[in-house]
């Protein structure tokens, strides 16, 4: 059965040294994950783990060169310090608490965001990975800036995690879209392109929730939950790395061109 939150702790944030070691802590978190589909929980990395983040994320930039609007896919098949980072002990404690069972990396992603850039249309991991069941892969979004509603910060539907696959519109924009990044991927050999050519209907019942985070903050979200980003309006790029980890016995997608693992 869904536990039910109480009215005054809607919408809130969690702080990881309320949760470590605690287990009236975790199953709150737990509970809410449950309720709203996503849970925000600050200071899971402390200054120093996100300054070597923010290198290591320049480092891939000056090395991988993406383009912009580019989003460098698997990340951790070819930055050995991304593994790393995808093991830290308080991040992984939060997946398994979340999935309830122990959960294996098989998707990485960062985003850079850089001024002017759009976001991510409102969508559901799920549409492109068809988890089975649908609670068996959570996707892990590291703030490694501050970000807001003027940088483009993570928006989330909650509770919409409780719907199925929703109908997605065709759009001939997000097609032209995706051939040009086709072609980018073409001249630069590489095959990392998102399809994302439709709108997807969100249902009238829902309230958008932006999600303002410092940095150090992650957002855990269910793989049905509609969400999305804005446009960056600032000059200044913002960082985010996010992860995908699968519960044991879970099934997904190998996907055209990210060869995830399909079940671990
Ligand atoms: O960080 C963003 O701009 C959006 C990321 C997103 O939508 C995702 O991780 O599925």
């Amino acid at each position: 059965m869904t536990p039910s939150i109480s009215k005054s702790m809607r919408y809130t944030h969690f702080k990881y040294d309320e949760i470590a070691g605690n287990p009236s802590g975790k199953k709150r978190m737990l509970d809410y994950y449950k309720q709203f589909g996503y849970v925000t929980i600050e200071n899971v990395f402390d200054r120093e783990t996100l300054n070597r983040l923010s290198d290591i994320l320049i480092k891939i930039r000056n090395e991988e060169k993406p383009v912009t609007g580019d989003h460098p896919t698997q990340v951790h098949r070819r930055h050995p310090e991304i593994i790393k980072v995808s093991e830290n002990e308080r991040l992984m404690d939060c997946v398994n608490i979340l999935l309830e069972k122990k959960g294996t990396l098989i998707g990485s992603m960062v985003l850079y965001r850089d001024p002017g850039t759009r976001g991510s249309n409102c969508h559901q991991d799920n549409y492109y990975l068809h988890t089975a069941p649908p609670e068996g892969q959570i996707n892990v979004w590291i703030a490694v800036d501050r970000t807001t509603r003027e940088n483009g910060c993570l928006y989330v539907y909650p509770e919409s995690h409780a719907e199925k696959i929703l109908p997605v519109k065709f759009q001939w924009a997000h097609l032209l879209g995706f051939l040009r990044q086709f072609a980018q991927a073409l001249t630069r050999q590489k095959v990392a392109v998102g399809l994302h050519f439709g709108e997807v209907t969100i249902p009238k019942k829902y309230e958008k929730i932006y999600d303002e985070v410092e940095a150090g903050s992650i957002i855990f979200t269910h793989g049905n939950i509609l969400h999305g980003s804005d446009e960056n309006r600032t000059s200044d790029f913002r960082k985010t790395l996010t992860f995908c980890y699968l519960a044991q016995g879970a099934r997904v997608r190998q996907g055209l061109t990210a060869g995830r693992q399909r079940k671990v």
